[in-house]
C-alpha cells in the first residue's frame, strides 16, 4: 500500500473524465466521484493518510497533494470545456438559411379589378363605390325596371327587412353619382354583387365592374371605341370583337360584347361551346328614362353604360375551369397570384 495506488486512483480518473466528455452532468459525477467532500475518493485517501505508520507519511502526503491538485485542475478544465460546449450548442447559427415569413397572395379577382381599373383610369375615368345593402329605387325604379318586370322575381333577389335589398348589380351606385353631381360623368364601379343563384357556373354572391359616361354628344361610336380599346388591352390587341344587339331595361340600344375565344382562337373549343367567340360585355346608349329619374337632362345629354364580370374574367385570364375555386379559400389555388403579379 502506498503511491501505487494513488498512481491506479490517477488513471481512473483520467479514464472516468474522458468518457463524461463535453457532458456537464458527466463531469459533476466524476467531480462527486473523486472530489466530493464527504465520500470522494480522495477524501478516502486523507483518512488513509491519518492512519499510516509514521515514515510512510511523507511520500503518502506528498504524492497525494499532488493527486489533488491535479485531479481539482484537470476537473476545472473539465467544467468550462463542458460550459462552453453547451454555450455553442444553445448559440444561434447565423450560417442557418432564415424562416421564410409566409407571404399573402391577392385573389385573381382583385388582380383582375386593379387591371381594370388601371385602364379606365388611365383613360380618364374616376372609381366609385357604394352601399351592397340598397333600397328598390336605386336598384330598380330609376333604371327602368318596373315592378312587374322578370330581374326583379324574388327568385333572383335578396330582400332584407325594411323594403331593403342586396344590390343585383352595381347601377345603383352610378344612380347615386348622376343624381348628385353635373355630367359629364366617366366613371367606373367594381363591387360585389348578389343574386339568388347558386350552381356550376352561378355564385350567389359575384363581382361586376360597370362603367358609365355621360356627356353633351356621346354617341354609339364612343361606347365601341371605348370597349374595343378595353379589351384589346385586357387580354390581346390581335383579337376580334363583335357587337351583338341585345336588351336591357336601362340602355336602347342595347349590345352584348364577344371577342375571339382566347382559347382556340376562333377554331371552336369546350370553353366556347364551339362557337369561337366568348361573350365579355354588356352595353347601350343610357335610356332616357334613366336619365330623366336621376335628374339629368334627357334633351341635352347622351351616354353610355356597360357592365362585365369579373370573376368570368379572372377564370378566362387565369384559365381557372370552376367558378367555386374562385370563392372556396383554398390557398392552393390563391398560392398561384403572388402580389404584385397583374398579368
Ligand atoms: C352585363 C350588362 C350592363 C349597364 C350594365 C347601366 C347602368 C346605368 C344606366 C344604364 Cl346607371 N346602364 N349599366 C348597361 C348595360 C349593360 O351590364 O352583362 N353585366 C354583367
Amino acid at each position: 500500500m502506498g503511491t501505487a495506488e494513488l498512481e491506479r486512483v490517477r488513471e481512473e480518473f483520467l479514464a472516468a473524465l474522458r468518457s463524461a466528455g463535453n457532458d456537464p452532468d458527466g463531469v459533476e459525477a466524476v467531480r462527486v466521484r473523486f472530489a466530493g467532500r464527504r465520500s470522494g475518493l480522495l477524501r478516502d485517501l486523507e483518512e488513509r493518510l491519518k492512519v499510516l505508520p509514521k515514515e510512510e507519511k511523507p511520500a503518502f502526503g506528498k504524492a497525494l497533494n499532488e493527486l489533488k491538485r491535479f485531479v481539482g485542475e484537470r476537473l476545472d478544465a473539465a467544467q468550462s470545456a463542458a460550459a462552453e460546449a453547451a454555450r455553442v450548442a444553445e448559440a444561434f447559427d447565423v450560417t442557418l438559411p432564415g424562416r421564410r415569413p409566409e407571404t399573402g397572395s391577392l385573389h385573381p379577382v382583385t388582380l383582375v379589378r386593379r387591371e381594370v381599373e388601371e385602364i379606365f383610369l388611365r383613360m380618364g375615368y374616376s372609381v366609385a363605390d357604394g352601399p351592397e345593402v340598397e333600397d328598390d329605387w336605386h336598384n330598380f325604379e330609376a333604371l327602368n325596371i318596373p315592378p312587374d318586370h322578370p330581374a326583379r322575381d324574388t327568385q333572383d333577389t335578396f330582400y332584407l327587412e325594411g323594403g331593403l335589398l342586396l344590390r343585383t348589380h352595381t347601377s345603383p351606385v352610378q344612380v347615386r353619382s348622376m343624381e348628385s353631381t353635373k355630367p359629364p360623368i366617366r366613371l367606373i364601379i367594381p363591387g360585389r354583387v348578389y343574386r339568388r343563384d347558386s350552381d356550376l357556373r352561378h355564385s350567389p354572391m359575384f363581382h361586376q365592374v360597370e362603367g358609365l359616361v355621360v356627356d353633351e354628344g356621346i354617341t354609339f361610336a364612343n361606347l365601341k371605341a371605348t370597349l374595343e380599346a378595353f379589351v384589346h388591352v385586357l387580354f390581346d390587341p390581335a383579337l376580334a370583337v363583335r357587337f351583338r344587339p341585345s336588351y336591357f331595361p336601362f340602355t336602347e340600344p342595347s349590345a352584348e360584347v364577344d371577342i375571339t375565344c382566347i382559347f382556340c382562337r376562333g377554331k371552336g373549343c369546350q370553353v366556347c361551346s364551339q362557337s369561337g367567340w366568348i361573350e365579355i360585355l354588356g352595353a347601350g346608349m343610357v335610356d332616357p328614362r334613366v336619365f330623366r329619374a336621376c335628374g339629368i337632362d334627357e334633351t341635352r345629354y347622351t351616354g353610355f353604360a356597360f357592365g362585365c364580370g369579373l370573376d368570368r374574367v379572372a377564370m378566362l385570364k387565369y384559365g381557372i375551369p370552376d367558378l367555386r375555386l374562385l370563392f372556396s379559400g383554398d390557398e392552393r389555388m390563391l398560392r398561384q397570384f403572388p402580389a404584385g403579379v397583374a398579368r
